[in-house]
């Protein structure tokens, strides 16, 4: 394959550029090598017959394509040999080889478990937009977040697929559209599975009206197509919040029905009875924003000639549910009359649902309002996935306890046998062997060659908890990366910074409940008290927050404006800057996490209890060796599990105790009775970190006096104290690294492939 693999590559620069290896421009080589990717994979073999399941995702955060390609197929470190003869690498695709379709943890799952299925052979296709815009890309100016459109396809999609032979037409009130589908290829690890994500493009059935340009109205005459276009060409850049725009039902109607028409013309073309379609589909559906797959998938089986009944029992044994929050603002309604105007078919298929459930509620004597689908002039879209789908999952143990007390306590009162945790994972292969090579490599040196592959074996690595040379070559590796780091710093923040330096880490989506705002109060605190003098000194420790916030999101903006006014005083005083630095690392995403998390110490999980439905980046963290600084939330009570508590350090209330705090908490009263809460929280308007003429934050202290509705105030002393304690167990390295090593040996169950094996098993393919 290698050889057929390079002749490609050569072929594809002669046709396209007339150039070669050496003489191509990077964005020609990445090209050529996308090709050149295509064309091998093209080759494998494909089973029509096996069932196969769909992951429905509005979002896929890919990342860097290239190098995770080319490591699945094996040909990773034979191609970057001969690029090197050549004179050229890999790494001259830094700038472009990124697909950021997705915002933050939903969409890097799905990424996680493209990789995993392919890699532990079973049949699973992503199904989502081609966004012609991706996740956007900030910038910090004067402190606060700038936004820029993320234009990849400026360069080229090296690895898209376009079929047009596969498009569609998806129809809404008073437009038809065309969906065209781009393939992308998903190789399993050094196996024989390809499978594939499909990304469908909005066009315009035709591309102007011929009559109204030769009038002479151009705009007129494009408008069709712009209209089109429009559909795909944004990712709404929210998280966890919920927006109700008419664009993104269109988007979520559009991706759904074009990935069922595909999918149904697959079962029908291959002589299949539709009543046979469970047998050959299963559709997981990420979150509820694909969920008008249901209503549609019903309509579509209707259309050929089959009863509302049959087809909605067909669809009920197809859909499965997953559920990503607990936070009210992020679960979707969407305005009855929207919902009308945009596709009043499906609306009337809603209904038809709807009114079904009314009939099998008052047969059971129960009383409808937590039920109905649509109630109070809006659509719930999470009551249409419970009512229909086979199987409803939360994401990690604590996560899907509170979905089934309190989320959606009624739909698990009704249908218990439904609800089932899958605790989320990811995938090793990117964010261990291909981000942390030299860690890789002891590790396989130690245990075994396919420890990656058989990543159950990883447990092995425990036998050497106390073997010193061990632990000082987890610290040797752990600098290396800290190096790497801090050049990236260097060139992308004009920070420089110190490998010495305990490297204690927050990346994620910014968010009040997330607690970044704790975060830099606890830097607050610990910088005061360095100047004062109550604390004489600490191990030297750096900071690193990444965030972006939504660009409609004005207090999580603000508080990133926050981090940067602090960030750049603490940098400068040079009473406590050999021991303290902090650092806002900009345009966070999946290429710079690669290199942050292998060199952090300590990884922050900070959520308030019971929010954070489970988290991802913690277990990259434990994966690469940082121990956690968390509360008891989301998966990272499974990992202390795991772990060990006294190998991490956990802080702050427990679930229950924010549920009972809920009812008396005063947040006033926190901030009077402890001085150093006090003087923390002054300094979001006093002259600490503010000129003359910077505006104070009291909108911050606002939210923090008046509500607090993350509780802020009340975890910020224990908060401080333990992260005071695991700054200073760093003294003792071997015993810092011993946890280190602990928490990796112990991480085989955060992988994603044992997350997509209990889908598979449980979910998909059961029985
Ligand atoms: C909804 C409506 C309109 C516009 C946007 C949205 C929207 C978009 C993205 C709502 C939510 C999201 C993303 C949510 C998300 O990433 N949730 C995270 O999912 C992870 C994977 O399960 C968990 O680990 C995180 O705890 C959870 O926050």
């Amino acid at each position: 394959m290698t050889d057929k693999f390079f002749d490609y590559i050569r072929l594809a620069l002669k046709l396209n550029f007339n150039k070669d290896i050496k003489s191509a421009a990077p964005t020609e080589l990445y090209n050529s090598i996308g090709k050149a990717f295509n064309a091998v994979c093209s080759d494998f073999p494909q089973n029509e017959d096996e069932k196969r399941a769909c992951y429905f995702s509005a979002e896929f955060l890919i990342g860097k394509l290239t190098k995770s390609n080319l490591f699945n197929l094996g040909l990773l470190e034979k191609t970057e040999k001969m690029l090197a003869e050549q004179g050229r690498s890999l790494n001259e695709f830094e700038d472009f080889d990124d697909l950021a379709l997705g915002n933050g943890g939903l969409g890097r799952l799905a990424a996680c478990f493209l990789d995993s299925a392919a890699s532990i052979d079973i049949p699973l296709d992503g199904y989502g937009i081609r966004y012609r815009y991706g996740y956007f890309k900030q910038t910090i100016v004067n402190d606060e977040q700038k936004e820029e459109a993320d234009d990849w396809l400026k360069f080229t999609d090296a690895f898209g697929l376009r079929k047009d032979d596969d498009a569609v037409e998806v129809t809404f009130r008073n437009e038809k559209i065309r969906a065209v589908p781009y393939i992308y290829y998903i190789p399993g690890y050094e196996n024989n599975r390809m499978n594939k994500l499909c990304l469908f493009q909005a066009e315009a059935l035709n591309d102007f009206e011929y009559e109204i340009f030769d009038r002479g109205d151009w705009q007129d005459a494009f408008s069709p197509m712009v209209s089109a276009m429009t559909i795909s060409a944004n990712l709404y850049p929210n998280d966890n919040s919920e927006a109700g725009k008419i664009l993104r039902l269109k988007q979520q109607y559009f991706f759904t029905s074009a990935a069922l028409q595909l999918i149904l013309k697959r079962h029908i073309d291959s002589g299949k009875s539709i009543h046979a379609l469970p047998d050959s589909v299963v559709i997981q559906l990420n979150d509820t924003h694909p969920t008008i797959a249901i209503p549609e998938l019903i309509r579509l089986i209707i259309n050929l000639g089959e009863s509302f009944d049959t087809a909605f029992e067909i669809a009920g044994k197809v859909f499965a549910y997953t559920n990503h929050t607990v936070l009210a603002e992020a679960l979707e309604k969407w305005d009855e009359k929207l919902f009308l105007k945009v596709v009043p078919d499906v609306y009337e298929i809603i209904k038809m649902i709807d009114e079904r459930l009314r009939f099998e509620l008052k047969m059971l004597n129960l009383k409808p309002d937590e039920y109905l689908i649509i109630k109070d002039g809006a659509v719930h879209m999470a009551n249409l996935a419970c009512y229909v789908a086979f199987s409803v999952n939360g994401v990690a143990k604590i996560h899907t306890d509170i979905i089934k007390s309190d989320t959606l306590n009624q739909w698990y009162q009704l249908y218990p046998k439904k609800f089932n945790n899958k605790t989320n994972g990811v995938t090793q292969r990117r964010w261990l062997a291909l981000s942390d090579p030299e860690l890789t490599a002891l590790i396989s040196k130690l245990i075994s060659e396919s420890c990656v592959d058989n990543f159950n074996d990883i447990k092995k690595l425990e036998a050497y908890a106390d073997d010193e040379a061990v632990l000082d070559k987890l610290f040797e590796i752990r600098y290396e990366n800290k190096k790497r780091l801090c050049n990236y710093i260097y060139k992308t923040e004009h920070i420089r910074l110190d490998p010495d330096f305990l490297f204690c880490t927050q990346v994620k989506r910014l968010h009040e409940y997330k607690r970044q705002l704790m975060n830099i109060l606890s830097v607050i605190h610990i910088y005061l008290s360095l100047k004062s003098g109550e604390l004489k000194k600490i191990n030297p420790t750096v900071f690193i927050i990444g965030a972006k916030a939504a660009p409609g999101y004005k207090i999580a903006k603000r508080i990133i404006e926050f981090i940067n006014v602090v960030a750049r005083k603490i940098n400068a005083d040079e009473q406590t800057n050999s021991m303290l630095r902090v650092v806002f690392v900009s345009n966070y995403n999946v290429s710079c996490a690669e290199k942050i998390i292998p060199a952090t110490d300590i990884s922050e999980q900070i959520s308030l209890a019971g929010k954070e439905a489970s988290g991802t980046s913690n277990m990259k963290f434990m994966m690469n060796g940082a121990v956690t600084l968390g509360t008891y939330d989301g998966a990272n009570i499974e990992i202390v599990q795991k772990a060990g508590e006294e190998n991490n350090y956990i802080f702050g209330l427990r679930e229950n105790e924010v549920r009972e705090q809920s009812k008396v908490y005063d947040p006033l009263s926190e901030y009077e009775s402890n001085k150093y809460v006090k003087r923390a929280v002054d300094t979001l308007t006093n002259a600490t970190f503010l000129d003359e003429n910077e505006e104070p934050f009291n909108d911050i202290f606002n939210s923090l006096i008046d509500e607090d509705r993350y509780m802020v105030l009340k975890d910020l002393p224990d908060y401080i104290e333990k992260k005071l304690k695991a700054i200073s167990d760093y003294s003792d390295r071997r015993s810092f690294f011993r946890k280190a090593l602990i928490n990796i040996a112990n991480s085989s169950d955060f992988s994603s492939d044992r997350t997509v094996r209990e889908y598979a098993d449980d979910i998909w393919f059961k029985g």
